[in-house]
């Protein structure tokens, strides 16, 4: 096996240590940091994440940090959501955008003051964007990435886990909004969010320090609830629906096209980059669409590049850019972009990867659950 050489460049997380201590198999690299994608089985992992509780060093999701007068302004520049309904300590999805609505990020946009933010970003360079939005401006605003490591703690099991470590307060936090409470002395900010559709929170760790004392924690009282290290996992996620920045959506896409649109009301923003070009592409209507896509046969490689979507008359129609064998479905699962005239659910397509090619079924996603 080929290794990744570590360096300064290369981040480790807070938890890194906890990490290889349960046995991380595979990192992949989010934000210049380790993610740990991996303990050895997927399938498994799945399997469990359906079942018990998983804690996740999702640190590699970092923080933009924006503080100051003119802090809303710049992130209301930056997405065509409507901040104006985003309350203090909610969560909200945002799409960001680029001039002509390329999708540059989809972070997890967090209010903690009129004048402070914290934007938790996908995997591309959101600080330079932004200062350059507001060096160009002559906004008042600070932008930094903090001290601050997300923990995910994942699974049906989640809340139990987390009253015991913080309190029963963690089970009124409804979904995308959180609370500050506290631990050994110290307040963290806690949201029920995180990447899978098991239902779970997330933990902001904002101190280094208290990285492994946290972990240890959770891990101290949750041995009864068969706790494990666990990351975002490929299986679930497709299954769920939830798409990957630079992997099924770039620059090259409109949120529209991702399936975003409900978090998008350019004509509302008071003006964000892009406003013209996502009010034009909204008008078009997408010429694409992010669909799931039911890949016959027996278990696929990982799609390392776009692969082919081909119509019956040979034509190309789509790519595949996600792609998984899923246990609990019994097919292949995948999540790809099909050209308008292409995208109904139900239709049957051709896939076209570097070693073959084979007949799909286009769904919607998320992928529904097998009826038994
Ligand atoms: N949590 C935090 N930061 C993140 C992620 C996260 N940054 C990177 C990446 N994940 C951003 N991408 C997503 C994608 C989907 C969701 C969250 C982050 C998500 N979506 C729900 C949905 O689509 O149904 C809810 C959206 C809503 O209703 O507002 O949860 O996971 N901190």
């Amino acid at each position: 096996m080929t290794e990744l050489a570590i360096s300064r460049r290369l981040r480790a997380t807070p938890f890194t240590s906890r990490v290889e201590a349960a046995g991380v198999t595979a990192y992949t690299v989010y934000n210049h940091m380790l993610l740990p994608a991996s303990f050895g089985d997927l399938e498994a992992e799945c399997a469990h994440l359906k079942e018990h509780v998983q804690v996740w060093d999702v640190a590699a999701e970092r923080q933009i940090e924006i503080l100051g007068p003119d802090a809303w302004k710049l992130v209301q520049l930056m997405t065509p959501r409507d901040l104006g309904k985003a309350h203090i300590g909610q969560c909200f999805y945002i799409p960001l955008v680029d001039e002509r609505g390329g999708m540059l990020n989809d972070p997890v946009m967090i209010k903690h003051a009129p004048d402070r933010y914290w934007v938790s970003i996908a995997d591309s360079d959101v600080l330079y964007w932004a200062k350059g939005l507001a060096y160009g401006h002559r906004f008042q605003v600070e932008i930094f990435e903090p001290d601050v490591s997300p923990l995910a703690v994942q699974g049906p099991k989640s809340d139990e886990l987390m009253s015991r470590v913080f309190g029963d307060a963690v089970r009124d936090i409804r979904f995308f909004r959180g609370e500050w409470l506290p631990f050994e002395g110290h307040d963290f900010y806690i949201a029920r969010s995180g990447y899978s559709r098991q239902g779970g929170f997330e933990i902001y760790v904002d101190d280094s320090a208290l990285g492994e004392p946290v972990w240890d924690a959770l891990f101290a009282a949750g041995e009864d609830l068969n706790v494990k290290a666990g990351g975002p996992n490929l299986i679930e996620r497709i299954e769920g629906g939830l798409l990957s920045y630079g992997n099924d959506m770039t620059r090259e896409n409109t949120p529209y096209e991702c399936g975003l649109g409900r978090f998008c009301d350019p004509w509302t923003s008071i003006g964000c980059v892009g406003r013209d070009s996502l009010i034009r592409a909204e008008a078009d209507s997408p010429q694409r669409l992010v669909r799931g896509l039911r890949i016959s046969g027996d278990r696929v490689p990982s799609c390392r590049v776009p692969w082919t979507i081909i119509g019956d008359g040979g034509e190309k129609i789509g790519t595949v850019t996600s792609a998984v064998w899923s246990p609990e479905f019994d097919t292949n699962v995948a999540i790809g972009m099909l050209d308008r005239g292409f995208w109904e659910p139900g239709r049957t397509v051709w896939v076209e990867a570097p070693d073959f090619t084979r007949p799909a079924e286009v769904t919607t996603l998320p992928f529904e659950k097998p009826t038994a």
